[in-house]
């Protein structure tokens, strides 16, 4: 059995990446553990419920947002290889250290809305290479295929890190010392899938092409697609990825006409570019419809995108149907 300890300096050695890039993640995956444990004990210790304060984004924060935002904040400041983060719940970037080299952008824990109910929440992380200079707003506007690595710790039934450090992806397990030890190597995603998520109460405004996509699915056997499809919503990303990454799908997160200003619901920057990384390094595709998400120059930290990612047929077909559009 081999731990993250034992495997991050074997696959560093191996496809000849540096050890600080390694030691950056020690450092975000030390703080899920920590994340973890709060998660863990809930109304135990506290932390379910409103923080009664805001994102930058206008939404509500939940204590565990909080939560988890400062504990990975101060894990990556109090490392020197850090150059600088970016959150989902900081407005701005935050500047850590001159001469570290990476930028770690994340979101703590996505899914809040299950928090107070039990259902998986996870942490999402992105890194990238710090550009030489004066750190700014620009430095992270990186294109998500220049990303050096990816992943996220879903806490669910198990807890459980998913990494790729673009050498393909890796499926850890935290045991009961608190250590990921590796339990699946290099899962591939089928190209074909029946399985599809998509939080169904927002059909009525999507644009003509999802509709028409959606419908195609529904019709099932007797339809164009000539196949039944299944639908799973968890309303956790990281759940719905890690379930496409295990057993296939399509996962999507239309842009809708009520907020023409929005162009979908999810993050670009530490939402969509970190899941497609993973999904492409497991054969799976992602695409705003239009163009494949890690080819999308970003234009703000908190930019949202339109997402359809998971088994690369799905993803072909809807970009297909977008051809026009
Ligand atoms: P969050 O980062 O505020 O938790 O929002 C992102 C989440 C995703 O995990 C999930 O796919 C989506 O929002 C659920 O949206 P909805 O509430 O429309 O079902
Ligand atoms: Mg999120």
């Amino acid at each position: 059995m081999n731990t993250l300890a034992n495997f991050l300096p074997q696959h560093l050695q191996q496809h000849n990446l540096p050890a600080e890039l390694g030691n950056v993640l020690e450092t975000v995956t030390a703080a899920c553990c920590a994340i973890n444990n709060k998660v863990r004990l809930g109304a135990l210790a506290g932390v379910l419920g409103m923080a009664g304060t805001g994102n930058v984004q206008g939404e509500d924060q939940k204590k565990l947002d909080v939560i988890a935002n400062d504990i990975l904040i101060e894990a990556l400041k109090n490392n020197p290889n850090v150059g600088g983060l970016a959150s989902e719940e900081e407005d701005s970037f935050v500047a850590c250290h001159e001469n570290g080299g990476y930028l770690v952008l994340f979101d703590p824990l996505d899914g809040s809305s299950n928090i107070d109910v039990n259902i998986s929440v996870g942490t999402i992380f992105s890194i990238l290479a710090k550009p030489e200079g004066t750190l700014t707003t620009e430095s992270f506007l990186q294109k998500g295929r220049n990303q050096v690595a990816a992943g996220y710790v879903l806490y669910g039934p198990q807890t459980q890190l998913v990494l790729t450090l673009k050498h393909g992806v890796f499926v850890f397990t935290l045991n009961e010392q608190g250590e990921f030890v590796e339990t699946q190597s290099q899962p591939k995603i089928a190209a074909a899938t029946q399985e599809f998520a998509v939080n169904m109460s927002n059909q009525r405004h999507w644009q003509p092409p999802v509709q028409q996509y959606i419908a195609e699915l529904l019709a099932g056997k007797e339809g164009v697609r000539g196949k039944n499809y299944n639908m799973r919503w968890v309303a956790s990303m990281v759940a719905e990825i890690h379930r496409i990454l295990m057993r296939g799908g399509v996962f999507m997160y239309p842009q809708d006409k009520r907020d023409p200003s929005k162009p979908g619901k999810l993050r670009l920057m530490y939402e969509a570019n970190p899941m497609s990384l993973i999904l492409e390094q497991a054969g799976g595709a992602a695409s705003n419809a239009h163009q494949a998400m890690l080819d999308i120059q970003p234009e703000g930290l908190h930019q949202r995108v339109a997402v359809f990612m998971g088994s690369s047929e799905e993803v072909a077909y809807i970009n297909n149907l977008h051809q026009n559009d």
